[in-house]
């Protein structure tokens, strides 16, 4: 007892610590912010906000419209990375949370590495964005692809997509539905390139729908969705930003998973009544009360 009295004491004293405690858990989003087409930075700062959690974004680039656009301004921002962190740094800034996502080129991979190791405390989140349905983005060069495992390697958490799984793994993209023993075994391999905890999206599981799969500790799980026949830029940066505020506030992973799929697959289905073009992204900001009242996630299973 008087060595619990000496530890709440110690805590009080410690301002900078009473702070960390009291103020919303603090996330350093290393992504890019495109002006149309939602993604990115601009899913990820409205939902972890009404989550709330707050973001602080260090843009890897300033582009017009995502790349899926086909033509677009892109202004790539490497040279920022590195004094940004110098300043953090020097503030004696702390995050709860490094959040790593679309990058501009290979050298924000070392970038990255360095933010990583300065906050050691931190949670650290590499969604290893290279591509989707089997094919890599416009901007990701082969080097900046074959890099992205040196993130992989020191990261807590991994949230690739399938066709970045694939990648990360040297594997074809899978053609149909794919078995759940196979998934196991691509979330146990990736699990062995570094990160204790690995969530692959948009799988299409066989006898299972539209599926995210997830591992850690030795256990597999799985959370179904429905088929949508559109794929929206900026449901991964959702998913992805939904599972780590709910990981912040203490969710075990399938729960995280599960309140992030619940959210996403409501905000495609929305998306999807409007008609408009896969392009303009996920639509999301008439639903983002539902965030702030905290959604009520679906359910999950063992894979
Ligand atoms: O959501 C992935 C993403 C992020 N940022 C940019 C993109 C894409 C996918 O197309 O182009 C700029």
């Amino acid at each position: 007892m008087p060595q619990k009295c000496g530890i709440i004491i110690y805590i009080l004293l410690r301002k900078d610590l009473t702070r960390a405690m009291m103020r919303p858990k603090r996330v350093a989003a290393i992504q890019d912010i495109s002006g149309i087409g939602r993604c990115s930075l601009t899913v990820i700062i409205p939902v972890l906000s009404a989550m709330g959690v707050q973001v602080c974004p260090i843009p890897t680039a300033v582009l017009s419209a995502h790349t899926g656009y086909g033509e677009f301004v892109m202004h790539d921002l490497t040279d920022f990375t590195i004094p940004a962190l110098e300043h953090y740094k020097k503030l004696g800034t702390d995050f709860d949370c490094v959040y790593s996502g679309f990058l501009a080129s290979s050298e924000q991979i070392d970038h990255c590495l360095e933010f990583f190791a300065s906050f050691k405390g931190a949670m650290k989140v590499v969604d290893p964005v290279m591509g989707d349905n089997g094919k890599s983005y416009q901007t990701y060069t082969p080097e900046l692809c074959s890099r992205m495992s040196e993130l992989v390697a020191v990261a807590d958490i991994i949230t690739p997509n399938l066709t970045e799984a694939a990648i990360l793994l040297g594997e074809e993209f899978p053609a149909g539905e794919i078995e759940p023993e196979a998934m196991k075994s691509w979330l146990t391999r990736l699990s062995e390139m570094g990160p204790q905890t690995v969530v692959i999206t948009s799988v299409p599981l066989k006898n299972g729908g539209i599926c995210s799969v997830g591992y850690e500790a030795g256990r597999f799980w799985k959370v179904t969705g429905e088929f949508v026949p559109i794929s929206y830029s900026g449901s991964g940066d959702m998913y992805t930003s939904i599972l780590i505020g709910g990981l912040l506030e203490g969710d075990s992973l399938p729960a995280a998973m599960a309140r992030a799929a619940e959210f996403t697959e409501s905000s495609i289905k929305e998306t999807y009544k409007l008609g408009t073009p896969w392009t303009d992204g996920i639509m999301f900001e008439p639903m983002l009360g539902r965030l702030i009242s905290g959604n009520e996630p679906t359910g999950y299973t063992e894979l």
